[in-house]
């Protein structure tokens, strides 16, 4: 039988089991799309950080992705200051929206604050300070304008139900979820915006080949040789299957009216142009920015039927602040969307 991508796309969803939080997902989902479209916000669901691909049923062992979800969790802030409501699909546990600033650092967040009048742990706060009746825990004072704003944007945030946080693990719980959100995401039409930054596996394990218990190193055979190499000649061999295409069906069935703009990461600078045109070509959706691992903090380029554009951050200088590449992509993309919502509204084709 020829398996089409139809085929195995369906085939997928019907041996995958679907993740145990599905359905109070599209749930929250839905009332979030329906006040978000109610009040003519437009709407972008953001997927940020790595899936997993187990090896066990029961989990002890996983095939990651690198991705630490900066991408993701920075743009998502900067969508919210262009006044978009964002869906934050992410891996749980990567970086999220607001406190990324302070997890996941160098520093522990305990080093950002100060025993209230401890002269010396804070030198700023020390001179001033007087000593406190009653022991107290305040941020130290380098850190406190930048934290206030952060704060103050994250309770804005949280105040007015912008920012929806909703976790997946492994591939396959990120695509049931993907595939329902998009289908709640219908009723928005043009204003939704699809900006998939999540680095997904390529390949899984079937549930059919899938151990259920963890893997006993006792249990793989030893394949051939005199059994004098390292461990004896034993290999755990992982045979893994194509994870189906599922960006066409997106396009095509799942949300055929959002703008839809994908991430590509590759690592040999030669093929990237090229890849993104591929991809461009083969889901017809509206963008792709490339990015590679070494530089994708500084460069990233956008590929569309327009042509290509390099993003790039300026120098940083000795005195400058670095500037977040996501400041300047995210303008571009809504810049972008908004033209596409022009388009269709006047009727114009391109
Ligand atoms: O999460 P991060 O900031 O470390 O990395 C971001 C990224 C490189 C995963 C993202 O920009 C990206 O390219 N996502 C798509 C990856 C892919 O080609 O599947």
């Amino acid at each position: 039988m020829n398996i089409t991508p139809e085929l195995s796309e369906t085939h997928y969803f019907e041996t995958n089991l679907p993740p145990s939080t599905l359905a109070e997902h599209t749930a929250l989902a839905n009332a979030f799309v329906k006040q978000h479209h109610d009040a003519k916000r437009p709407v972008v669901l953001l997927t940020s950080g790595g899936t997993t691909v187990p090896l066990e049923n029961q989990t002890v062992r996983f095939i990651d992705n690198f991705s630490a979800g900066t991408r993701g969790a920075t743009s998502a802030e900067y969508f919210l200051s262009h006044g978009y409501a964002v869906i934050f699909l992410h891996r749980q546990f990567s970086l999220l929206p607001f406190s990324r600033h302070y997890s996941h650092s160098t520093n522990c967040f305990l080093d950002f604050l100060s025993e209230w009048g401890r002269i010396g742990e804070d030198e700023e706060d020390g001179g001033k300070a007087e000593q406190a009746a009653t022991p107290d825990v305040v941020v130290k004072a380098k850190y406190r304008q930048e934290m206030l704003s952060v704060l103050r944007k994250y309770q804005e945030a949280k105040k007015k139900n912008l920012l929806l946080l909703l976790p997946f693990t492994t591939v396959t719980s990120y695509l049931f979820t993907l595939k329902a959100l998009a289908c709640e995401m219908q009723c928005l039409g043009n204003e939704a915006l699809f900006y998939l930054a999540a680095a997904v596996s390529d390949f899984f394990v079937p549930p059919s080949r899938m151990a259920e218990h963890k893997i006993q190193s006792g249990d793989i055979p030893s394949l051939g040789g005199d059994g004098s190499g390292v461990g004896g000649g034993k290999k755990l061999i992982v045979d893994l299957d194509p994870v189906p295409k599922f960006l066409k069906r997106l396009v095509e069935q799942w949300a055929p009216q959002a703008m839809i703009v994908s991430f590509k990461l590759e690592t040999d600078p030669q093929m990237l142009l090229s890849k993104c045109r591929q991809s461009l070509e083969r889901y017809s959706h509206h963008l792709v920015i490339g990015n590679l691992l070494s530089t994708r903090k500084r460069e990233v380029v956008f590929v569309d039927r327009e042509g290509i554009e390099w993003i790039r951050t300026p120098e940083a200088g000795q005195d400058s602040e670095e500037v977040e590449i996501e400041s300047l992509i995210v303008p571009a993309v809504i810049r972008k969307h908004q033209e596409m919502l022009e388009r269709r509204k006047t009727g114009a084709k391109k």
